[in-house]
């Protein structure tokens, strides 16, 4: 924490703040203050009353069950999630309305209608059931962002088979690791997919990753490249996709699902170096992904939402596919990159399909900067009413640059602070209501509640620095981590009782506003990403030069930070460029590319208490070259000194 109190000084200088605009107030979906008064006073009945908003096949009988840390919401309900983001559009006349309008990166697009998607559902629905796919099987999917990665997971949901969606930029070890977790029966995958022009092989991914998976009986496989891709298809194991589907009927009932059963898995990294599978169930998390998308985005009817995220991260599980289409609205979905084939992609995107609601990273919108405004400014962005941002937190420049450059200096912005664990939006401006001071997400959403503590659990006043916690349950909660409920408890509810603390540094300020600092424990946010300093130490210990490792987040003025590694190498092992290059692709190998280490730091020593642990704090200071924090604990305080001499003299 004692990084912490620097980084408040510099957002306490912030002063300038945004009104919400008049005309904005005066069409939003929520423009009355008493909501927050009303929703804290009774959060249960609040929390139904969105819950009835959705269509149930059987009213629960009691809105909440919460035994700490384990909650029960909207008990003894029954709902299925691909219905709600389907059929009952088809009966309110959205049948031919937009639902999913998809572009690709070399600029093929589609879109597809209710009622494609409803069609196209059922038939993919049909096809995993010839399979044997059955309610409560685990399916994982390994997919470029097309079209049928949408649709694989409102068939899983239709048939309540939970998916796990693992992101198309891991390595074929992070894939096999998260098939063995869930034990999946069924992998869907792509022969590939485009990135910057060049194609992401994960077919071959899948193959490597296959090889040592025991419980995966049949591989799916979309045909999304075609010839170049050059794949070979394992007869009793591979079926293309366009096979399965050919003659499976146009509809399929969707399955009665309890409240509670489990919708999804999303592994995301922890303090160990093992990422965990957060689970979320279908009655809490639908509420939840539901009501934030409707009242965050003041979703209406005819807007064109544009969420740049990719699905394998949660962003995309809950505003690309689940709230938008809970809500019966146009989402856009794009495969590739910001920068191919040029620097305007996305503003030639939202040109193009008017979009009126952007939702994307601090990270993005930084290298937006970089490249230069004169990149929008050749784009008629004049239907953009709503700008968000989420990931990590967005500093004061950037928001600047994006309320004027991108929003034209009249769309809000909502700065919006969540995590895998919450599932949806819990702290955010509402656009009709909060007055916004960039750099602060402001307000914990209608019905929750954030406060900001200090070590023994007690508010903090305002101006100070401590953790954000959560001190009353909400819908979308992570019910708890894939086969390990003891994790679970350990991981979030053990620093403060009946607690759920959320592993980030925070700050209130005068006016109650939350300012989210990032990680306070071991988790690195690469451009919006989580990492955790275990994982990469355990990539680097595994290659046969290395005998000691410790990774850090250094400050990074694009990503937000990047991940800067001190390597101990073994006794005959000398250090070089080459073996540098060596453990950053090995990294790449067993991870995945967002971990690759920005810069690798060969040392004799590190900075080790007495009992051991590695002071990591040390090392960010080092690779900030900030002054050294307390040194007092170390065990051998002089090695820390010549550490950071050598280190900046090969900087
Ligand atoms: C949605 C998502 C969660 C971590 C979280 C924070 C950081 C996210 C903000 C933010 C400051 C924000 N899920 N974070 N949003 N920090 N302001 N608006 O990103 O599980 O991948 O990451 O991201 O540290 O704990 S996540």
């Amino acid at each position: 924490m004692t990084d912490l109190n620097a980084d408040i000084e510099s957002l306490l200088t912030e002063n300038r703040s945004f009104l919400p605009p008049p005309e904005f107030v005066r069409q939003a979906n929520v423009n009355d203050p008493l909501i927050y008064e009303q929703a804290d006073a009774n959060f249960e009945e609040y929390w139904s009353n969105w819950a009835t908003q959705l269509d149930w096949f059987k009213k629960w009988n009691e809105t909440l069950d919460w035994n700490p840390p384990f909650a029960k919401w909207f008990i003894n309900g029954k709902l299925n999630v691909s219905y709600n983001c389907l059929d009952r559009h088809l009966q309110s006349g959205r049948r031919n309305k937009a639902a999913l309008i998809w572009e690709g990166e070399p600029g093929d697009w589609k879109v597809y209608t209710f009622g494609d998607l409803h069609r196209e559902v059922c038939r993919f629905a049909n096809g995993l059931k010839s399979l044997g796919v059955k309610k409560g099987d685990r399916i994982t999917m390994y997919m470029p962002m097309i079209p049928e990665l949408t649709i694989a997971m409102l068939a899983c949901a239709r048939i309540g088979a939970p998916h796990s969606i693992v992101f198309g930029g891991f390595s074929s070890e992070s894939l096999r690791d998260r098939i063995n977790d869930c034990g999946s029966k069924i992998l869907i995958t792509a022969d590939g997919g485009y990135r910057r022009g060049q194609i992401i092989p994960l077919k071959k991914n899948s193959d490597e990753a296959l090889e040592a998976t025991p419980s995966i009986e049949k591989s799916i496989v979309v045909k999304r490249i075609g010839e170049k891709a050059k794949v070979q298809m394992k007869p009793d194991r591979d079926i293309w996709w366009d096979d399965l589907v050919r003659d499976a009927p146009y509809t399929f009932e969707a399955e009665h699902m309890d409240s509670e059963d489990m919708l999804f898995v999303l592994y995301t990294s922890g303090t160990t170096g093992k990422p965990k599978g957060v689970v979320h169930t279908t009655g809490g998390y639908l509420t939840g992904v539901y009501a934030t998308t409707k009242w965050v985005f003041d979703l209406k009817d005819d807007d064109v939402y544009w969420c740049t995220a990719d699905i394998g991260w949660i962003t995309g599980h809950s505003y690309i596919v689940y709230g938008p289409l809970a809500n019966g609205a146009t989402t856009v979905m794009y495969e590739g990159s910001p920068d191919f084939p040029d620097k305007d992609r996305f503003w030639d995107i939202i040109e193009k399909y008017r979009c009126t609601i952007l939702y994307t990273a601090p990270t993005a919108i930084r290298a937006c900067m970089r490249w230069g405004e004169e990149y929008p400014a050749k784009h008629d962005l004049s239907s953009l009413r709503l700008l968000g941002t989420v990931g990590e937190p967005i500093n004061p420049e950037a928001w600047i640059w994006y309320h004027t450059n991108i929003g034209g200096s009249r769309c809000p912005i909502v700065d919006t602070w969540w995590q895998t664990e919450t599932g949806s939006i819990l702290i955010t401006p509402l656009a009709g209501l909060t007055t916004t001071i960039p750099g602060s997400a402001t307000k914990p959403f209608p019905g929750i509640r954030a406060e900001v503590w200090d070590a023994n659990g007690n508010p903090v006043s305002p101006g100070n620095g401590g953790y954000l916690v959560l001190t009353r349950p909400w819908p979308s909660m992570i019910r708890t981590i894939y086969g390990d409920n003891e994790r679970f408890k350990e991981q979030y509810w053990t620093k403060y009782p009946n607690t759920y603390f959320t592993g980030d540094g925070a700050k209130i300020d005068e006016n109650g506003y939350i300012w989210v600092l990032g990680r306070v424990d071991d988790v690195i946010n690469v451009a919006g990403h989580r990492i955790s300093t275990m994982e990469v130490e355990s990539a680097l210990v595994d290659h046969s030069s290395v005998a000691e490792a410790a990774s850090i987040g250094r400050s990074d003025s694009l990503k937000g930070q990047a991940v800067v590694s001190f390597v101990i190498l073994k006794d005959a092992i000398s250090s070089s460029k080459i073996l540098e290059d060596e453990l950053k692709a090995h990294v790449t190998k067993k991870i995945g590319a967002i971990a690759r280490p920005d810069k690798i730091f060969f040392t004799a020593d590190l900075p080790k208490t007495r009992s051991g642990k590695i002071m990591r704090r040390l090392l960010r200071d080092i690779a900030e070259g900030h002054v050294l924090g307390d040194t007092t604990t170390l065990a051998d305080a002089s090695a820390i000194e010549l550490l950071k001499d050598q280190y900046e003299d090969a900087e």
